[in-house]
């Protein structure tokens, strides 16, 4: 079959993301010998009429739409990104009369609400290597479910048996020259339980890795093929309780494969001695996904790690010279007007190079933050959510939890609130040529703004 693939990312911040997702659908439709057309919206610089260009000229049979990102669950600026999933579905129907069919994380979470939306033909929730040349060949032998329907993915698929993601050479020329960096994944799952969390609904709770020698063949891949020089790990944890990411680090080390990464790692179990088995492999940047700035909200959040492993794992990377980044949600499950002053004080005092701070927390579907807001009235059940809503513990006043935060660290060129503070010098160092999220750049050191002038 003919198969256009659309990547209908709009979001740019902290940088563009080549569609990896799309990318490994992509490569399992061509082990199937289906012809595969990538189009990216966003590297088409959002145009309905190259889009229509596309259409005309290849004539596809199926489209299949990667939709990523809900919008950017930034409260105090919201953007949303669903209005023009919309109208690629228009622009194409005006154009061709190819099945459409939905995918992608951001679908993955609010299927009903976003197929009603963006008015596709099917859609499918989760993984798409399998589900989607499956619905095709029913398509195919005209035996397919009614128009509409929604399929999941039945079981997780074995990473084992993966095919490698199709990192297309324009693309990625197009992304590592514009801000990005390469991005490999080396697992699905996350068995653990934060409270607001998608992820584990997503990938599932448990831990699939792909072999160590796939993962580094894709590196290998990046390096020698690609150009690239950076690349981010997008499990939902790299550092996973069952050491499957050791795997993954000895394997580079053995085929002395180095390059500069970064990944989402979590705070627990970060000695010195991995610190420096991920050091001499690259490890550039660490992300910690921290979330919570003292243990009665780290609690409330389900978080498996206390404060003294957070300021422990930060002492840690700052000692080994990585530069250390954590994300804080203020305002969720356990939140009062003492903790969030506890928390201010605590991030204070952190050893870090950047910390990005969130207020409120988006509900999504299937999460335990879900049943807390309709048990305390935040939301009644079954509330469409696809306009976003976010959780704001009741303990605490809005407007004095934005002053707080604001007031708090409106000094500190390292602490950013509202989160996005340096999106335009982010896009002009993009433009530069400098690549990844740069907040190591960008908050170089930490401390007041004053003593940093003087
Ligand atoms: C890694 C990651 C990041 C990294 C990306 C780094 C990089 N170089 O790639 C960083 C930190 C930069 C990032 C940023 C953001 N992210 Co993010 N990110 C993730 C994460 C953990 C993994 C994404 C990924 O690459 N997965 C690996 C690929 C293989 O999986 P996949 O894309 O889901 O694709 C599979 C299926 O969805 C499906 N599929 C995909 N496309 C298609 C198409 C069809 C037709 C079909 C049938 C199936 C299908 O099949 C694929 C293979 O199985 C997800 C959470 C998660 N676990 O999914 C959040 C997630 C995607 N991010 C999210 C958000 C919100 C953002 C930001 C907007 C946050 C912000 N305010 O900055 C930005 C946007 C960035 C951008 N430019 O788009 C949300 C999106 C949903 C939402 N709430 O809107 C997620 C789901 C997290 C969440 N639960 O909130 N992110
Ligand atoms: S926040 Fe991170 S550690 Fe917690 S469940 Fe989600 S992916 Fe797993």
């Amino acid at each position: 079959m003919k198969i256009l693939l659309i990547s209908t990312n709009t979001a740019s911040s902290p940088y563009p993301v080549y569609p990896l997702g799309l990318s490994m659908v992509a490569q399992a439709l061509r082990e199937r010998d289906h012809e595969v057309r990538i189009f990216d919206f966003l590297h088409n610089r959002r145009s309905l009429s190259t889009l229509e260009s596309v259409v005309k000229e290849m004539q596809p049979e199926a489209v299949g739409l990667s939709i990523r990102n809900i919008d950017n669950v930034n409260l105090v600026h919201e953007e949303r990104y669903i209005e023009h999933v919309t109208e690629i579905v228009q622009q194409v129907r005006r154009f061709s009369k190819a099945v459409i069919v939905a995918g992608g994380s951001a679908f993955s979470i609010l299927p009903e609400e976003i197929m009603e939306t963006v008015g596709a033909d099917y859609g499918i929730v989760g993984e798409g290597e399998i589900a989607f040349p499956e619905l095709l060949e029913q398509i195919d032998a005209d035996n397919a479910p009614p128009v509409g329907s929604i399929i999941r993915q039945r079981q997780p698929i074995d990473c084992g048996g993966l095919p490698s993601a199709y990192y297309e050479p324009e693309l990625m020329r197009h992304y590592l020259t514009s801000g990005s960096v390469a991005s490999v994944q080396t697992k699905r799952g996350c068995p653990l339980n934060c409270v607001y969390c998608s992820y584990p609904a997503l990938e599932g709770a448990r831990i699939r890795p792909r072999p160590a020698a796939d993962v580094v063949d894709n590196i290998e891949t990046l390096i020698g093929e690609h150009g690239a020089n950076f690349i981010f790990f997008t499990d939902s944890v790299f550092n996973d309780d069952q050491g499957q990411y050791l795997e993954v680090l000895r394997e580079m080390e053995k085929r002395r494969v180095q390059i500069a990464w970064s990944a989402f790692i979590k705070p627990s179990g970060l000695t010195p001695e991995i610190i420096q088995m991920m050091k001499r492999t690259g490890l550039k940047a660490a992300e910690l996904g921290t979330d919570a700035a003292c243990d009665t909200t780290l609690r409330g959040q389900r978080k498996d790690f206390t404060w003294q492993q957070v300021q422990t794992a930060s002492h840690n990377l700052m000692d080994a010279g990585i530069s250390t980044a954590h994300y804080f949600m203020f305002g969720g499950p356990e939140e009062t007007p003492e903790t969030v002053q506890e928390g201010i004080d605590n991030i204070l005092k952190l050893p870090c190079s950047a910390a990005f701070v969130f207020m409120g927390i988006r509900i999504l579907p299937d999460t335990e933050l879900y049943e807390i807001a309709v048990r305390e009235n935040i939301i009644e059940r079954g509330r469409k959510l696809l306009e976003p809503v976010y959780y704001l513990s009741p303990k605490v006043d809005r407007e004095w939890l934005e002053q707080t935060l604001s007031t708090a660290f409106e000094p500190y060129s390292h602490i950013l609130f509202p989160p996005d503070a340096l999106d335009d010098k982010l896009q002009l160092l993009h433009k530069l040529g400098h690549a990844g999220a740069l907040w190591d750049l960008l908050a170089p050191a930490a401390g007041p703004k004053k003593a940093q002038n003087s």
